[in-house]
């Protein structure tokens, strides 16, 4: 590798950070993306790895992290920043040996540190990695226009978001029959927010933060960009549906849902089904 920029996990991150940027989701510092490394990937980032800063303590902790690295977006960054800007927009921690604090091995350079949000990313990780047997590595948050103004209209309940989405677009019970999961409005950043969203995402694999926006998991960058722009664009026929006034005349019944789940061989949450 000439650089670490030159690292596929790096080029992947990027990529993500900059494919969120064109869609609209990332206002200014808003959002954040965190990547659980693969052995391979230290590896090839390890060369360029400077001295290691001191640890910092988090108020959260997983045993099931202790020693990963993790690719982080930075705390008051802006996602329109990464790609011009990446060693100061983006960086890499350690996690410690008790799962409970980080240092910067790469990147936050000129004193920046992890996404306001790593409370947040650092539970899901743990919990996803759980249910996933170690497959999840990717952590995304954004500002998904569509899917807050849905927040204003629908009751915040998984039944009522799952069945919704479900109904506005043919692909969304294939690509999360489990659902998806609710958070009432919390206050960003802290560790309360970081329960209630890893709760949901024992279950589901993606959390609706209401009036805020989307948080979303995935084994790669490609599952969890894609899982976030499906839920997204149903959400946006919904509303659309709606704002037109036209009576709905039909949409998506319980019995075609049940005939898309048995013929791509899925297992569509029967809590939500009528
Ligand atoms: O600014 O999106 O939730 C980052 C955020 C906080
Ligand atoms: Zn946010």
């Amino acid at each position: 590798m000439s650089g670490i920029l030159q690292v596929p996990a790096m080029q992947g991150f990027i990529r993500m950070c900059m494919d969120g940027w064109y869609q609209g989701w990332h206002e200014r510092n808003g959002g954040n993306l965190t990547y659980r490394m693969t052995e391979e990937d230290v590896n090839q980032c390890r060369p360029f790895f400077h001295a290691l800063g001191s640890w910092v303590q988090m108020d959260v902790q997983a045993e099931n992290l202790a020693g990963e690295y993790f690719i982080t977006t930075g705390s008051g960054k802006y996602f329109r920043n990464v790609e011009p800007d990446p060693s100061h927009s983006l960086g890499i921690v350690e996690i410690n040996g008790e799962g409970n604090a980080w240092r910067i091995v790469w990147g936050l350079e000129d004193g920046g540190k992890p996404t306001s949000e790593f409370p947040s990313h650092f539970m899901n990780h743990s919990v996803r990695k759980e249910a996933t047997n170690g497959a999840n590595r990717v952590i995304y948050h954004c500002h998904a226009t569509n899917v807050i103004t849905l927040t204003y209209i629908l009751s915040l309940t998984d039944r009522d978001f799952s069945r919704a989405l479900w109904q506005s677009a043919t692909e969304c019970p294939v690509v999360f029959p489990e659902g998806v999961g609710v958070c009432p409005w919390m206050v960003p950043g802290g560790v309360d927010i970081a329960r209630a969203t890893s709760e949901k995402m024992k279950t589901y694999q993606a959390a609706i933060w209401a009036q805020h926006g989307l948080f979303v998991s995935g084994s790669d960058f490609d599952t969890a960009f894609g899982l976030a722009h499906t839920i997204e664009k149903s959400a946006e026929i919904y509303w659309k549906v709606l704002a037109s006034g036209q009576p709905i005349r039909q949409t998506i019944t319980d019995d075609a849902l049940r005939a898309i789940a048995k013929d791509f061989g899925v297992d569509l949450n029967k809590e939500f089904l009528e």
